[in-house]
């Protein structure tokens, strides 16, 4: 008997290699990122009506978020090209990712977080991956214009999504999507923070239909919040506000990217507030029993705005994604949850508590 199964998960880059730009064997820096479901929400009815909604769990990903897909292959070029540190600014996911990923290449990772904007879950990562955090008194886009600066000037790699090595990894996701489907969906909803993410995206599914793998491409439906939403309102917001701290971004590195992904595919790129986003943070933790983070709640948000707009269409087939795991910010999920009951150790109050 075979005792190896054959066909286990390689991680994105040896997964889709013809796809990628040419990478040394020796390089590849990979926690087996990629591979996350694609699952079937059908407790939605009741909001979304006809509609095939699947959430792709990005959340899954070894660090927790999609960010380990485009991360995988920055670290790899860049131990490829010999470098030995890399650099990023980060609302969070994108500093655990770096941080992550340098450990395991045997390189320093420093990245710059906006203090006090950053989930615990994520603060925790980059620190015991022992990457050298450095929390600035001001925004992320004032840390990330900082990062640009720092690696005009010092020998550091930059793997901010402006690394064009990180949209190539992400737009693997979307090759998956389609692998998954059989074909590609009709709508993509996903939260737009940089803009890294939907950029990647439309890459993707283009590559897959001009390859012939797919026939046709989804609408790609960007959302992001309403006290971050420069590309909304088609000017940068110097002071973003939103409780998803992921998406706090008031001058997206991939605007044009997100602007384009919008036009060519006939989409949208609107915004949702942050009740609308916690509703549907809620919604899909207490219904279909994922715990994704604020910033990805975003997408269902969209899609239930969406619906109640008309755009969406029983029979359309629509997948979110849920770019991170719920666990990255448990502060959030404790505050917006119903408090725990506190009893003695005793039967009678407990039985109350349970209602019977
Ligand atoms: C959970 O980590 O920008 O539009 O520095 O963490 O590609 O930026 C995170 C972004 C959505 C937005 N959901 O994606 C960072 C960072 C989650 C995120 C986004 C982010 P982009």
């Amino acid at each position: 008997m075979e005792l190896l199964r054959k066909g286990l998960w390689r991680g994105i880059i040896n997964e889709f290699r013809e796809h990628l730009p040419e990478i040394r064997d020796d390089a590849i820096v990979t926690l087996k990122e990629g591979n996350t479901p694609l699952i079937e929400a059908r407790g939605l009815k009741d909001i979304l009506g006809e509609v095939r909604l699947l959430l792709k769990f990005e959340g899954l990903n070894p660090t927790g978020s999609f960010k380990d897909r485009g991360m995988t292959l920055a670290v790899s070029k860049a131990k490829e090209g010999g470098g030995k540190a890399v650099i990023c600014a980060s609302t969070g996911n994108t500093s655990a990712s770096a941080a992550a990923y340098a450990a395991k290449a045997g390189m320093k990772a420093y990245v710059l977080v906006p203090e006090g904007s950053v989930a615990l879950g994520k603060l925790s990562q980059a620190m015991i991956h022992g990457a050298c955090v450095i929390e600035v008194r001001g925004s992320f886009d004032e840390a990330l214009a900082m990062v640009k600066e720092i690696t005009k000037r010092y020998p550091v790699t930059m793997v901010n999504s402006l690394n064009p090595f990180r949209i190539e990894g992400q737009k693997t996701a979307a090759f998956e999507v389609c692998e998954h489907l059989g074909h590609a969906p009709t709508y993509h909803f996903l939260p737009v923070g940089n803009a890294g993410n939907i950029t990647a995206y439309w890459k993707g599914y283009k590559e897959y239909r001009d390859k012939g793998m797919v026939s046709s491409l989804p609408k790609m439906m960007g959302f992001q919040a309403e006290g971050a939403a420069p590309i909304v309102l088609g000017r940068p917001v110097a002071n973003p506000t939103t409780v998803a701290t992921a998406i706090k971004i008031g001058d997206p590195a991939s605007w044009q990217g997100a602007l384009q992904a919008k036009q060519e595919s006939g989409g949208t790129i609107d915004m949702v507030s942050d009740a609308e986003i916690l509703d549907a943070y809620r919604l899909v933790a207490s219904r279909e029993g994922i715990f994704c983070e604020p910033a990805s709640a975003a997408s269902i948000a969209g899609a239930i705005k969406m619906k109640r707009h008309g755009v969406l269409k029983d029979g359309d087939t629509i997948v979110c994604t849920l770019t991170g795991h719920g666990l990255k910010d448990p502060d959030t999920a404790i505050d917006t949850s119903t408090k725990p009951v506190r009893v003695s150790a005793n039967m009678g109050e407990i039985i109350d508590v349970m209602g019977f």
